[in-house]
């Protein structure tokens, strides 16, 4: 059964997933849960283009948003999935999910956990999104045990704000979750500004050693259609259509057109050229 599950998803080119029990899960949402699960498939969808940007935007938000690539991998494969599988249930999740995706790649033998929190994979270092489908199909498998980073260190010297721990991140601290808040307070529009944030944080990814020989993404939708450097005029003038092809949207356009042009005149007036591009260990 799952060999047949895993060429649904290789004609898409996704070729990295991984299956356990769903009682092996861990259920952040369960507003979100449909009734009856048995199993998951967790889906790895690297997007890495090796490219470095110097706007102060993370790499992921400069690909075309992922939220739409799953959207568009689960029109086209969940059908498949239940004309393989008749009389089962199959519903596909990316990021707004019922579940703690890391966890679940975790124990899905995707990869192993990191002091930043995030699942590292042996080929694609941390630049991945993950997405996963949940059935009321029984899969024959079971969950691996999880496995952490070595904790060499580098991502809990890297981090600006003290984030990072030896067991995960303390989520209010980290700058990833400030850029994207609604309103800001002035001390969080000073930390912004001070470590050249606009939206995103890939800090403790760049240090991380897993990263270091990572590959580029094989997807064409994240490889093709990337987005060099933003600037707050440019995002301010975008047409709605372009703008909700990036991750910031969700956020709607203030938000993004603030911390950029914030970022932009914290450079002017200290005479920089560029601050926060890629982070050199
Ligand atoms: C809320 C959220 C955020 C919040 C909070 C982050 C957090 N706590 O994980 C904010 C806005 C800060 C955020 C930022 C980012 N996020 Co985010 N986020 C999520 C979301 C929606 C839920 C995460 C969550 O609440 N998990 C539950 C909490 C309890 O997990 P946790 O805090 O990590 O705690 C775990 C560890 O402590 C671990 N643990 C326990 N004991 C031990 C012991 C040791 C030794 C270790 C190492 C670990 C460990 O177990 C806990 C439970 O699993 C997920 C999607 C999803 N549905 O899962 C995406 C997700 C985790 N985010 C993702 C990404 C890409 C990012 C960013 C890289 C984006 C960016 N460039 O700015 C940053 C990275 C920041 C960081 N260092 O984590 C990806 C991660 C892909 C990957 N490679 O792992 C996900 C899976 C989205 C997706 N669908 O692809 N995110
Ligand atoms: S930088 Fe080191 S401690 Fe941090 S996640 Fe990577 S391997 Fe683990
Ligand atoms: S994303 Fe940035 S602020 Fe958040 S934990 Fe990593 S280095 Fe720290």
């Amino acid at each position: 059964m799952t060999e047949r599950i895993r060429a649904i998803f290789a004609r898409e080119g996704i070729t990295e997933l991984g299956f356990l029990p769903f009682r092996e899960t861990r259920v952040l949402n369960a507003r979100l849960l449909p009734p009856g699960m048995e199993s998951v498939l967790v889906l790895l969808a690297p997007y890495d283009c090796g490219e470095p940007f110097t706007d102060g935007v993370s790499a992921y938000a400069h690909v075309e948003d992922y939220h739409r690539f799953f959207d568009g991998l689960f029109a086209r494969t969940l059908p498949e999935l239940r004309e393989a599988f008749p009389g089962h249930a199959f519903y596909g999740f990316a990021d707004h999910s019922p579940l703690d995706e890391k966890d679940a790649a975790a124990k899905a033998g995707l990869g192993v956990l990191g002091c930043h929190s995030l699942l590292l994979h042996p080929r694609y270092g941390s630049y991945f999104f993950l997405g996963s489908v949940l059935t009321d199909l029984a899969l024959p498998c079971d969950a691996h045990p999880v496995r952490t980073c070595e904790a060499c260190g580098k991502c809990l010297s890297a981090c600006p704000v003290g984030a990072v721990t030896e067991t995960g991140i303390r989520a209010e601290l980290c700058l990833s979750a400030l850029s994207q808040k609604k309103r800001l307070t002035e001390e969080e529009r000073r930390l912004l500004t001070e470590h050249g944030v606009a939206w995103g944080c890939d800090r403790c990814q760049e240090v991380c050693p897993y990263n270091r020989d990572r590959e580029p993404t094989p997807l064409p939708y994240f490889r093709d259609r990337r987005h060099g450097d933003f600037t707050a005029d440019e995002v301010e003038q975008m047409d709605d259509e372009t703008f909700s092809r990036f991750a910031f949207s969700w956020r709607g356009r203030t938000r993004i057109v603030e911390n950029l042009r914030a970022r932009e005149q914290s450079l002017a007036q200290s005479g920089q050229k560029e601050k926060n591009s890629k982070f050199i260990p």
